[in-house]
């Protein structure tokens, strides 16, 4: 599967079908001198590109719409701006994202702009409540998967911090997707309400050459669609990934079909 995008270095896709076409969200990886480490300050992206195509299948070109925030444009935001997503509602569009505030510490932030392909003007402190990391102690830290709803407004928090990654509604079942972390599956699990409980229901992709896993899963004219990284087009090198799209089948119980990465 070759890579959507080359022009530039990308990860973490979040895919979204806005106004007829598909609009792709995701970190803008770059080279730097960072080893690896643990903290994965080797992911250091100091801004976001948003890109769009009007069709999968055939798969039309895929545009660069630019740049459409940086990192020093955001008043809280020291370094790291790592893997977005989008939203809209009534006319905005709302990007979210995790950065390391000033201490070092990862928050969310959301951005609003008047079309999906941005600018995005950021709101000048992070969504309170919003932790992208959690620490267990001894300066560790895991990322946990949250969800929590948003505030009319769409810029803050309404009520507690749940549990979740990626989720979609599909013939009336909320699916909840994720990286298993460590041994770098994307699997899934069901179930009928937004926030659980969700049950174990398979494997959606097996590892792909790199370290990190990451994904979004969006319908566009009748069909499913996984967004994923891999380091193909860097031959390896972990913290250069590119995006890549491939179609989700399902079986006769409507179970995804394992993919392969490729
Ligand atoms: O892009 C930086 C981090 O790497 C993301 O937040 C993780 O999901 C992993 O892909």
């Amino acid at each position: 599967m070759p890579p959507l995008i080359t022009n530039v270095y990308t990860a973490d896709p979040s895919a979204h079908a806005f106004n007829g076409r598909v609009y792709i969200y995701p970190s803008h990886d770059r080279e730097t001198d960072i080893q690896f480490n643990d903290n994965g300050d080797q992911y250091d992206m100091a801004d976001y590109h948003v890109f769009s195509t009007s069709s999968l299948d055939p798969l039309e070109p895929v545009i660069d719409h630019g740049v459409v925030l940086k990192a020093e444009d955001i008043p809280w935001v020291s370094k790291q701006l790592w893997a977005p997503d989008a939203a809209t509602k009534n006319g905005k569009f709302y990007l979210y994202f995790p950065a390391r505030d000033k201490e070092g510490i990862f928050r969310i932030g959301v951005a609003v702009g008047n079309k999906p392909e941005g600018p995005f003007t950021p709101e000048p402190e992070p969504i309170k409540g919003a932790l992208a990391l959690t620490p267990l102690g001894d300066d560790k830290f895991a990322l946990a998967p949250r969800v929590a709803k948003l505030t009319d407004d769409m810029l803050q928090f309404q009520g507690e911090v749940q549990e979740a990654a990626w989720l979609y509604k599909k013939d009336g079942l909320y699916h909840f997707s994720y990286s298993t972390g460590d041994t770098h599956y994307l699997a899934y699990a069901t179930g009928t309400s937004p926030v659980g409980p969700f049950t174990y229901a398979g494997r959606i992709l097996e590892p792909v050459l790199g370290w990190t896993t990451h994904h979004s899963i969006v319908e566009f004219n009748g069909k499913w669609w996984l967004f994923y990284h891999d380091c193909e087009l860097s031959k390896g090198v972990d913290h250069l990934r590119s995006v890549k799209v491939k179609e989700i089948k399902f079986d006769a119980e409507g179970k995804i079909i394992t993919m392969k990465s490729d």
